[in-house]
């Protein structure tokens, strides 16, 4: 169904729908439209807009990205759906693996996604029936690791529950995380949380990425190391909380 252009909700009902689409194609799990709904009504509280506090966020996050030595983006349904050509850009512009990782996994499920991301470009896909690795600590389905994850310094989440970035942190991995719920353990347990949708985050990482790209180690260092995690949080906490008042 294609939402009328003049619609006042086109942009939110067309993200709707690439998630309706992606449940039908099975791509996306049926819990991922209940995840969807969470993170839209945050969404909708920080205007739909990427506020100040996230696009720093976004920055330091490319910076940390393009500086690791071996970083990760991982991919899940909901992510497949909503921006796949997003994701293969920002995995080429910072020069990162993509993995696939689910939290409701099956063998369909992974291949059906890495279908999507190499139509969108990508070269290699991992974590498509990977056996064997685990990140330890977790029971998951999260739990397995293909190579990229275990041999990363530096890993990329988006929409995942908390555990695996709790555990990946004790691995000794710095992990960026994207999630609109700044009060959730993944925003929490976090080294780098980007309190924004996914559907912008990606584009806007990648945009900074490609400025950066050219930087030595010193300067991308420069870029990430002053950016405090914590006080980020409680300003986009602080912006949501705000959004109640300036919606009445
Ligand atoms: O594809 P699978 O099998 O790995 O399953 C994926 C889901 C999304 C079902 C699974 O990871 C899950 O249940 O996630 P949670 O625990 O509901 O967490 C999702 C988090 O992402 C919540 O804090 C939401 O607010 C947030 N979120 C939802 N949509 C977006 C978002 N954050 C950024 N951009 C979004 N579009």
């Amino acid at each position: 169904m294609s939402v009328p252009v003049n619609h006042p909700r086109k942009a939110s009902l067309d993200v709707r729908h690439r998630l309706t689409e992606g449940l039908g194609g099975g791509i996306v799990a049926p819990a991922g439209l209940i995840a969807h709904g969470r993170g839209e009504a945050f969404d909708y509280l920080l205007g739909e807009r990427t506020p100040v506090e996230a696009a720093r966020a976004e920055r330091a996050a490319a910076a940390l990205l393009l500086a690791a030595r071996r970083p990760v983006v991982c991919v899940n349904g909901n992510v497949a759906a909503l921006c796949p050509r997003e994701v293969v850009a920002l995995a080429s512009a910072v020069g990162a693996e993509i993995e696939v990782n689910l939290f409701y996994r099956s063998l369909g499920r992974e291949r059906r996604i890495r279908r999507v991301l190499m139509d969108a470009g990508a070269r290699r896909v991992w974590g498509v029936g990977s056996r064997g690795r685990t990140v330890p600590g977790l029971s998951s389905e999260r739990a397995r690791a293909d190579k990229p994850t275990v041999e990363a310094d530096v890993v990329l989440v988006m929409l995942e529950d908390g555990d695996r970035t709790e555990c990946l942190r004790r691995m000794g991995k710095r992990v960026v995380a994207v999630d609109l719920n700044p009060l959730s353990r993944t925003a929490r347990k976090a080294s780098l949380t980007i309190v924004d949708n996914v559907v912008r985050a990606l584009p806007r990482m990648t945009d900074y990425a490609r400025a950066m790209g050219a930087w030595d180690h010193g300067r991308l260092k420069a870029a990430y190391r002053g950016f405090d995690n914590k006080a980020n949080l409680r300003l986009a906490e602080s912006r949501i909380r705000g959004g109640f008042r300036r919606r009445r």
